[in-house]
């Protein structure tokens, strides 16, 4: 097969708005990136003229459930009309302007969907972020990405407040809360008097649209950074063919608003589609209020982490009928052929996994129709031409294992995260000759099937979470007890893998209860940095195995862990 050519040259903005077949067509490279493109703009009002033309189905556009009688039905007209007072907000009271950096750190709730519009309409940068940060990581972040603005829910107040005072860039901060606060513009009270009549920006398509933090072996998360194109027009194969939508779907893609799986099946594939985003605010997981859900409500799409299915198959899930599920879908981390096999012989239906990463979104997928191989991860999808290669960027054979890379050929892919902001080496390294490296290692069988072997770094993936080893070995050293750490994955038969500590402990805690200590440890992490990197598995010992130099050698420790010496 050719390999794709990437586009480097963008049209002038075309006089028609764009269809969803220009986006196809866009997307698989067959015709050139417009100079202009705004989701808001050129997606979902689009649909909302659709929808008064009656040229969609009559289902909302946004549907969310609080699982405690709440509901919101949004069309596409509500959900443009909100989403236009919300970016009058950002702009008129919270003075933000276009190119502004703004955290967003709201669990499921409508307003995340609102303000995420709102900033497209406007021109801001959003950066998404999990409600489990703690004070440290969103000081981290802010200070960073030097952002004017936070919009957070009442539970991230103590941590924002907290640490404030060291954000000089920090000009305006936002809460969704029926109540208000002192020193805290409130988003409801400014929506109900704010216009609704808002022209959205046209921003360049490569102009920046949002920053996902992201975890590597060392140092703090980098900043992946998106264009107004990337995660949208990118994402219109993939919800097509891997999603397999229609504007007749009711899509539930379970993951937290804090990272890209929530922007792309949540809201970005789904929208191109027409389709409608379905959301269960769900604040902790719980497989029966899941598989309930799944029977009340009319979704034909579910995508979750691996590492739910591995939760539910553990229920009886014949006891449960799903009313129009058709089509279920996975990602984050590798799935256990098993629990394909399981998942199908209980629901009749085939699960179909893909893969991806925040800089790059969905580069292989199981699309539906295709032959599911359990325990792949599909073929790679369209345009990227995805291969494995060796260490000096050579493509390898079928069966050979190597790094996953995808072929650049001459210039970056538009659906490629643009850059790490402010560090242009770690940009650079995920370059190697003519491929981009993905850090994961694989194969790829003689019917083009790719197989996942495991990271080429430290990064640990657990439950569909890429945790930094450094950032915990950092939160462990804060704690009196600790006096040196080294942290790797470690098999778990639910999560895939989870994140082992091994401990040297100061002199005054060698005598102390380490069950008592492994609980304030794993506590401790819980309180320093996002509780989901806490290690669940801690093993106190005398010394760790180092190099010459003095460098921890972590790969020791973990192919001790995985039963590879
Ligand atoms: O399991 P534990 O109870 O011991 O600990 C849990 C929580 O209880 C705890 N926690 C949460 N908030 C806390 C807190 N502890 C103290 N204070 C707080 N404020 O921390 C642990 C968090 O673990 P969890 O999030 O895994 O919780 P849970 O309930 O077991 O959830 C299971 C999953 C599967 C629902 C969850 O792990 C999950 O959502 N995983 C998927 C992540 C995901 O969406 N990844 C996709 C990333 S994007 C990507 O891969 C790119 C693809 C293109």
């Amino acid at each position: 097969a050719q390999p794709p050519r990437w586009h480097l040259h963008t049209a002038h903005q075309l006089w028609a708005p764009l269809t969803l077949a220009d986006l196809e067509a866009i997307n698989h490279c067959e015709r050139p990136l417009p100079k202009n493109f705004n989701f808001a703009g050129d997606v979902l009002d689009q649909w909302s003229h659709k929808e008064k033309k009656g040229e969609r189905p009559a289902i909302p556009a946004l549907w969310w459930v609080s699982g405690t009688g709440d509901e919101v039905k949004w069309s596409f007209e509500e959900l443009g009309s909100w989403s236009r007072k919300a970016a009058n907000v950002l702009t008129q009271p919270c003075g933000l302007k276009r190119g502004d950096r703004v955290a967003i750190i709201l669990p499921r709730i409508p307003e995340w969907w609102l303000v995420s519009v709102a900033c497209i309409r406007t021109g801001l940068v959003f950066m998404p972020g999990t409600t489990q940060l703690t004070a440290k990581d969103i000081l981290y972040r802010l200070q960073a990405s030097k952002a004017k603005g936070i919009v957070i829910s009442e539970e991230v107040i103590p941590a924002v407040e907290s640490i404030e005072s060291q954000c000089p860039h920090l000009k305006t901060k936002l809460l969704v809360s029926p109540q208000s606060r002192k020193g805290w513009l409130n988003f409801h009270e400014l929506c109900r008097s704010a216009s609704a009549e808002h022209s959205c920006v046209e921003t360049g398509s490569q102009e920046p649209m949002a920053i996902y933090f992201t975890s590597g072996t060392t140092g703090s998360p980098k900043m992946a950074q998106h264009t107004q194109s990337s995660i949208t027009i990118g994402n219109t194969i993939c919800g097509r063919y891997w999603l397999d939508l229609k504007s007749s779907d009711v899509v539930w893609n379970m993951s937290d608003t804090g990272w890209i799986k929530a922007a792309i099946g949540s809201l970005f594939s789904s929208w191109i589609h027409g389709a409608c985003v379905f959301v269960h605010q769900m604040i902790q997981f719980d497989a029966d209020t899941f598989l309930d859900t799944l029977t009340r409500y009319p979704i034909t799409t579910m995508c979750s982490a691996p590492t739910v299915y591995r939760m539910l198959v553990q229920k009886d899930l014949r006891r449960y009928k799903f009313q129009k599920l058709r089509h279920c879908l996975t990602g984050g981390e590798p799935l256990n052929p098993e629990v394909l096999e399981q998942w199908e012989k209980q629901t009749g239906l085939q699960l179909h996994e893909g893969y991806g990463q925040t800089e790059v979104g969905i580069i292989c997928a199981n699309e539906k129709g295709q032959k599911i191989k359990p325990g792949s991860m599909g073929k790679g999808i369209s345009p990227y031409d995805v291969q494995i290669i060796d260490e000096n960027g050579n493509i390898l054979p079928p069966g050979e294992e190597g790094d996953i890379a995808i072929r650049l050929n001459s210039t970056r892919p538009f659906c490629f995260f643009s850059e790490y902001v402010d560090n242009p080496e770690k940009t650079s390294a995920t370059i190697r000759g003519n491929f981009f490296i993905t850090g994961d290692r694989g194969m790829m069988d003689s019917d083009g099937h790719f197989w996942f072997v495991g990271r080429a770094d430290d990064v640990i993936i657990s439950s569909g979470y890429r945790i930094g080893p450094f950032e915990v070995e950092s939160a462990l050293i804060e704690h009196p007890a600790v006096v040196e750490s080294a942290v790797v994955s470690s098999p778990d038969p639910v999560r895939g893998e989870v994140v082992k500590a091994f401990v040297i402990l100061s002199a005054p805690f060698k005598s102390a209860d380490l069950e008592k200590l492994t609980l304030e440890l794993q506590d401790h992490v819980k309180k320093s940095t996002a509780p989901y990197k806490y290690p669940r598995k801690v093993e106190f010992v005398q010394e760790l195995p180092k190099t010459i130099t003095g460098k921890i050698r972590r790969n020791n420790l973990r192919d001790h862990e995985w039963g590879r010496i």
